[in-house]
C-alpha cells in the first residue's frame, strides 16, 4: 500500500494506472462510461470516474489495490438489472464503477456432483441453459434473468419465481471467489455439501450487496431437471381466495409446487396493454389472478391430472373462478410472459414505487388490502399493483402515477409511500426489503429496521474487512 494517499487526488494519474492494468478493452470514460452510471429505471444518474471492466481475478485484484492506495471508492456491477440503486455510483465522479462482464466463463459443469463453478459476470440464463445441457436445473429464475449477472444475483441474494421450493440465491451457493477490499483473494470454490470448518465466509458475501467485496466466482447447487411441468393460470376473487388457494395445493402435492405467484387484475391490465402479443387465455378479466406451477424429475407422474384435481377442488371451494392450463411449452411460455412482464408494463405505464415486502404468508391478504386502502387515501387516483411471489409472503406492493400527475411529482413523494406500507408491513411482522435487497434507494431506513447490536454487527464486520469504506459506500449501511 502506499504511504501516503496523494493529494490532491490527481484523476490522470489513477487512469493511468488502471490503463497499465486492464488495457483499452477494460476501460471507460466520458460517453462510453455514461450507460454504467444509471440504473435501467432511469431513477438513478451518477458519475463515475472511470469504469473498470477486468478480464480475470487477477486484474480485478490488482485494480482493487490500485483504488485502495488511492482510496478511490468502487461500485461493484453486474446486469444492472437491479432494482435499489444498488450498482449506480454517487454523482461527485469520484467513484469507480468496476462492472464484472468480462468475466464471463462457465468454468464447469458437473453433473454428477450436479454442481457447477460460473463466473460472476456470466448472465444468470447462460447458467441456466449450461445446466440444462448436462441435465440439470439450475432452479432460481428471475424476469431479469437474461441480463442479471450471477454476481449480482448472489450479492443480492435474489429469489425470484421458484424460492419457495428450491430457496433463494444463497440457498444455491456452496463454495464462493471473491476479491476482498484489501485485494485479497478468498479461495473457497469448495463444492461440499458439508463443510463445518468455521465461519461461512461466502454467506457474508452473499446478500452483502457489494459491499464487503467481489464475489468473482461460485459454485452453484443443481438439481434434476424436471421432466414434466405443468402451469395454470387461474382467475380469483381476492388475495384472501388466492392464499387459501396456495394452502389447499400445499395439501394436495406441496414437493411439486414450483411456483404460485400472484397477480392483481391491474398489473394484468398493464400487461396487456403495453406487452406486444400478451394475451389473457381466460374467459374475462378477473380482479386478480394466480400462476402455479407444479414439476417433477419423474416421468409418468400423472401431473396434469394432479394439477387437474387440485383446480376442480379449488373451484368446488369456491377459491377460483376460471383456470387455463397449458397444453404445451408455448402456451406455458404465454402464461410466464403474463407474470414476468409486470416490471417492463410498469415502466411503460408511467412511474411506479416499489416496495418489495414481505409478511408471513398468512398475512399476505390482509397486508395488500391495508396497504392498498392507505396508498389510495394518501395519494387518491394512485394506482396499487400488488403483485409476485405470493408463496413466500413476498409481495410486491407497487404504486402506479395517478395518470394525470407529472412523473416527478410522484416520485416526489415516494418516501411517504414507502412509509406507509412499510408501517403496515411492520405490524405484520414482515420486512421492508424482501428479495430487491437494500441499495441506495433503503439506505436510510436500515436504523429504524436493523439497528441496535444488528447494525453494529454488520458495522462492525465492515470496517474489519473494508476499513476505509471503499467498498459500495453509502449502501446498505448508512455512512
Ligand atoms: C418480479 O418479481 C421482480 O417480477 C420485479 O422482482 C418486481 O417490478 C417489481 O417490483
Ligand atoms: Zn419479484
Amino acid at each position: 500500500m502506499m504511504d501516503s494517499v496523494p493529494d490532491p487526488f490527481d484523476a490522470a494519474e489513477a487512469l493511468a494506472a488502471f490503463g497499465a492494468v486492464l488495457g483499452e478493452r477494460g476501460l471507460l470514460a466520458g460517453a462510453d462510461a455514461e450507460p454504467f452510471c444509471r440504473d435501467w429505471r432511469e431513477l438513478y444518474h451518477g458519475r463515475a470516474l472511470a469504469v473498470l471492466r477486468p478480464g480475470s481475478v487477477d486484474e480485478l485484484a490488482q485494480v482493487v489495490r490500485l483504488c485502495l492506495d488511492r482510496r478511490i471508492p468502487m461500485v461493484p456491477q453486474g446486469g444492472n438489472t437491479g432494482m435499489v440503486g444498488g450498482a449506480t455510483p454517487f454523482e461527485d465522479g469520484r467513484q469507480v464503477v468496476v462492472a464484472l462482464g468480462r468475466m464471463n466463463r462457465v468454468r464447469s459443469v458437473d453433473a454428477e456432483d450436479m454442481t457447477m463453478v460460473v463466473e460472476a459476470g456470466v448472465p444468470w440464463q447462460t447458467a441456466q441453459e449450461a445446466a440444462a445441457g448436462s441435465g440439470c436445473l439450475l432452479p432460481l429464475s428471475i424476469s431479469s434473468e437474461g441480463t442479471a449477472q450471477v454476481g449480482g444475483i448472489l450479492s443480492t441474494n435474489a429469489g425470484g419465481n421458484n424460492t419457495l421450493r428450491y430457496g433463494n440465491a444463497r440457498d444455491l451457493v456452496l463454495g464462493i471467489e471473491a476479491v476482498l477490499p484489501d485485494g485479497g483473494v478468498l479461495h473457497a470454490l469448495r463444492r461440499l455439501r458439508k463443510d463445518n470448518t468455521g465461519y461461512a465466509l461466502r454467506h457474508l458475501l452473499v446478500g452483502a450487496e457489494g459491499t464487503l467485496g467481489f464475489i468473482t466466482a461460485a459454485v452453484l447447487k443443481l438439481v434434476a431437471r424436471p421432466r414434466q411441468t405443468e402451469v395454470a393460470l387461474c382467475a380469483v376473487r381476492s388475495p384472501e381466495a388466492a392464499t387459501a388457494l396456495f394452502r389447499l395445493a400445499q395439501r394436495h402435492d406441496s414437493p411439486a409446487i414450483q411456483a404460485f405467484e400472484y397477480m392483481s387484475g391491474a398489473g394484468m391490465a398493464f400487461v396487456l396493454r403495453h406487452i406486444p402479443g400478451a394475451a389473457l387465455p381466460l374467459a374475462s378479466p378477473a380482479p386478480g389472478y394466480v400462476l402455479i406451477e407444479l414439476a417433477i424429475a419423474r416421468e409418468g407422474a400423472g401431473l396434469r391430472e394432479a394439477l387437474e384435481a387440485l383446480l376442480e377442488q379449488g373451484l368446488e371451494q369456491g377459491l377460483l373462478e376460471d383456470a387455463a392450463l397449458a397444453d404445451s411449452q408455448a402456451q406455458r411460455l404465454a402464461i410466464w410472459k403474463l407474470r414476468e412482464e409486470h416490471a417492463e408494463a410498469q415502466k411503460r405505464e408511467g412511474a411506479s414505487v416499489k416496495n418489495d415486502v414481505s409478511v408471513p404468508v398468512s398475512r399476505v391478504a390482509e397486508m395488500i388490502a391495508r396497504a392498498s386502502a392507505a396508498c389510495e387515501a394518501l395519494i387518491p387516483g394512485s394506482r396499487p399493483v400488488p403483485f409476485g411471489h405470493l408463496g413466500d409472503g413476498n409481495i410486491h406492493m407497487n404504486l402506479q402515477q395517478p395518470p394525470d400527475w407529472a412523473s416527478a411529482a410522484f416520485l416526489a413523494r415516494a418516501d411517504d409511500i414507502m412509509h406507509t406500507v412499510n408501517e403496515i408491513v411492520r405490524e405484520l411482522g414482515g420486512s421492508f426489503s424482501a428479495e430487491h435487497g437494500v441499495g441506495r434507494l433503503k439506505t436510510s431506513m436500515m436504523p429504524e429496521w436493523r439497528g441496535g447490536v444488528e447494525l453494529e454487527t454488520m458495522r462492525r464486520i465492515k470496517a474489519a474487512l473494508d476499513p476505509y469504506g471503499l467498498m459500495n459506500p453509502g449502501k446498505l449501511l448508512p455512512g
